[in-house]
This record gives C-alpha cells, structure tokens and sequence, in this order.
C-alpha cells in the first residue's frame, strides 16, 4: 500500500512536471475551450465506401532498397506511427520476388498432391467451407535488419520495417492434410506460389506447428500484396516459407532442395560452410518510440515504447537501458501477451537533457535471450544475410536529436 502510494505520489509529480513544461497547451491557448469550433457548426462529410486514416495521419510503406529489377520489390512498415500490436493492412510489409499476380479467385485451384492417399483439388469455396481458425500472429522476413550498412539516419522503418503482426484467418494445415490423408514415409511439404517465379519451398511436418492456409487478414479477404486469395502462414517461421498466392502442396518424404533454399535464404557462417533450413525466427525486439528520425521535445517525462516477438512462443520479459547497457530496467508487457504474436512493452523514464543510448533487450517463455551484436558475430560472423536478431540501440544527442547507435 505504501509503495502504491509512492508511485501515485510520483506519477502526478510527474505529471504536474508535464503540465508545468507546457507540453499540451499550445493548441488550446490560441482559443477558449468553450468556444464552439468551426467544425461543429456545420454538418460533417458524408460515409465513405471504404474508409481511409485522417488526412493528417496519414502512414505510408516505402521501398527499402530501389527494386533491382520489375517487380522484384519490398516494402516496409511504418513502426514508428503504430500503437498497440496490430498492423493495418494498407501498412502490411510485401516483399514479392516477382511482383504481385492477378489472380482470378474463381479460376484460382489448390492441389493437394505426392505422398497422399487421396489427391485433392480444391476451388476457394471448398476452402471456405472447412472449419476455420483466426490467430493473431508476427510475420518477418528473415532479411528484415541488415547485418551490415546501418546509416545513422536509419528510422525504425529502414532498421525492422520488413515485420507486420496481424489476425489471420483460414484453414488449418493440418485439416486438409487430414483430408487428403498422409502416406507413410510423409515427412516434408512442398509449397509453390502462383507468382510469375514460382516461389517454392519445403518445410518439415514436424515445423507446421498451427500453419494456416489463410484467406483472411485482420477481418477482410486477403489484400492482393499479402497473397489474394489464398497463402500459406507458418507463425513463428521465416517469412519466405510462408507462400503467398498458394496453388500447390506436395507431400514428399525429403526436403525439394529449390532454389531459395539452397541458393538463397541460407546463411554464409564464418568458416564457409553454409546453415540451411534455418526456419525459427528467434527473440527480437526493438524501441519504437523513441526512435530514429525523432527529437526529444525537452527534458522531462517520456514513455518509451517498443515490440518484442519470438518465434519459440511467448515473450517472457524486456529490459530496457538507457545508458548503452550499463544498467537495464524490466519494462512493462501490455497484455495479452500471445504466442509467436508482437507484444507491446512500455517504461516510463524521464530524459535529463543529456546524451543517451537506449536499448531492449527481450527474452522468451524457452529461456532464451535476445543476443548482442558481438554474441551473435562471434557465432554467425558477418557473412550471413539473414536472420539478425541482434540487440538494436538508438541515440539521443544533446538536443533530443534520435539517431541510430552503433
Ligand atoms: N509466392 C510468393 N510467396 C512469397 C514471396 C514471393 O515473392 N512469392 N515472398 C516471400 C517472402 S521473402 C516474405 S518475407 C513473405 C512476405 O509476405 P508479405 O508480402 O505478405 O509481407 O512472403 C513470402 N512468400
Ligand atoms: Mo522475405
């Protein structure tokens, strides 16, 4: 009880600090709030069709890199402008390694195939039809943080913008693997995109832990970048297993050996020989407010904000630092805290003025904490291109200026 009322005590002083520093005046100083502003006194804009964000708050996905030929592009979203865990999804991350098809949903099949006792071509309505699962889950592509070329003017956007969380909904795998009945030797699935590249890939039975065929997202159908009409959604995996404008699975008893797991998506290790079949995205975590591009208004109060995730389940804690590691602090988890799903963290502190160096650090429900640069490098050297879950700092200069902090 009394330390409850210590912290009550310190949040209005804070809070009386914030009023005093003059933080929410400025707008309502220019007229009294009893005035009846221009707004209500007219009727307001008609319903839309489809709804858009106001005018002034308007997020937009930007390229990362310029495409390197037609339709081989990525897009990455705006951390920095998101509240809460859900991504809108008009703010969705793409990455397509062959532009974006435009599939006929009516003329769209998916074959089910190879070690199965009952071959299955299904048309959207069947899927439709099957019972149906809704998960809110993270998506990551497994190139998403560079391991090398960070720019100081790198906003959280550039740094981990090729991350979205989102509800998905579909059938389960493993409801039309039941269907279609597994021959013995049954072990890998072969997934192929209708995409003008074919994007293929295998995964293990053993790693389809609650995959979903989805044809849903955050409540309306498949978006035409994230897949329409149907993908493949593997929660916790590396982003390019999970196929988008699905139209086959294979059952086959190894893995396919494609070309985007033996050429590409696989990690260069220091001593040449390269890791392949690298699926779980691990612990990962980063501050988005305050972040790179922003400034520190004044001293005083802030919230610091950020997302954690891993791949293994359910963040178990963050600590955050805000002097480059020489001390942390266990940041708050907003719940529910889901599994293999973004979860939201928040730590009060109040910045003196001063430089600082602002760091999360997230560990998972297996034990498993997110490793610093030097840990990760000292296994994975730099050679590799995927897979960077590395603890990420950002700088406050003197001026409030955030930059990133090498
Ligand atoms: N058919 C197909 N599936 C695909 C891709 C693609 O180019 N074609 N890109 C993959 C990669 S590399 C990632 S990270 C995710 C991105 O999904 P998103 O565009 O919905 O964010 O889809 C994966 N599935
Ligand atoms: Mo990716």
């Amino acid at each position: 009880m009394g330390k409850r009322m210590e912290n009550r005590r310190g949040f209005l002083r804070m809070a009386g600090s914030l009023a005093g520093a003059g933080v929410a005046t400025g707008a309502l100083a220019e007229a009294s709030p009893l005035d009846v502003p221009p707004w209500t006194r007219e009727q307001g804009a008609t319903a839309p069709g489809y709804g858009r964000p106001a005018p002034n708050e308007t997020l937009a996905r930007y390229p990362r890199l310029p495409p390197r030929f037609p339709g081989a592009s990525s897009t990455v979203t705006p951390l920095q402008g998101l509240h809460g865990i859900l991504t809108p999804n008009g703010l969705h991350f793409e990455r397509h390694h062959a532009g974006i098809p435009a599939i006929d949903p009516d003329r769209h099949r998916l074959a089910v195939h190879g070690l199965v006792e009952r071959p299955l071509t299904l048309t959207m309505d069947d899927i439709v039809r099957f019972p149906a699962v809704s998960r809110l889950h993270v998506l990551e592509c497994s190139g998403n943080t560079p391991w090398l070329g960070a720019k100081p003017d790198w906003t959280v956007q550039d740094s981990h913008g090729l991350i979205s969380c989102a509800e998905w909904t579909g059938v389960e795998l493993s409801t039309l693997l039941a269907e279609a009945g597994l021959k013995p030797g049954a072990a890998w699935i072969l997934a192929e995109g209708a995409d003008a590249c074919a994007m293929t890939r295998s995964v293990p039975l053993d790693a389809l832990d609650g995959a979903i065929l989805a044809y849903a997202q955050n409540g309306e159908r498949l978006r035409p970048e994230q897949g329409y009409p149907l993908r493949l959604f593997l929660p916790g995996l590396e982003g390019n297993l999970s196929i988008k404008w699905l139209r086959r699975i294979k059952v086959g008893d190894r893995p396919f050996q494609t070309r985007e797991e033996t050429s590409k998506y696989t990690d260069l290790m220091p001593d040449g020989s390269a890791r392949q079949f690298t699926f779980v995205m691990e612990a990962k975590s980063v501050i988005t407010a305050p972040s790179g591009g922003q400034r520190l208004r004044e001293p005083g109060f802030h919230e610091i904000r950020g997302l954690a995730w891993t791949g293994r389940g359910r963040i178990a804690g963050v600590e955050v630092s805000t002097d480059g590691g020489a001390s942390w602090r266990e940041a708050r988890l907003e719940g529910p805290v889901l599994p293999r799903c973004f979860t939201r963290f928040r730590l009060p502190w109040r910045w003196e003025g001063g430089p600082a160096q602002l760091l999360s650090r997230a560990r998972d429900e297996t034990g498993y904490v997110q490793p610093s640069r030097e840990a990760l490098v000292a296994v994975r050297g730099t050679r590799s291109f995927y897979h960077n879950n590395a603890v990420f700092g950002w700088s406050i200069g003197p001026d409030g200026a955030v930059t990133y902090a090498a």
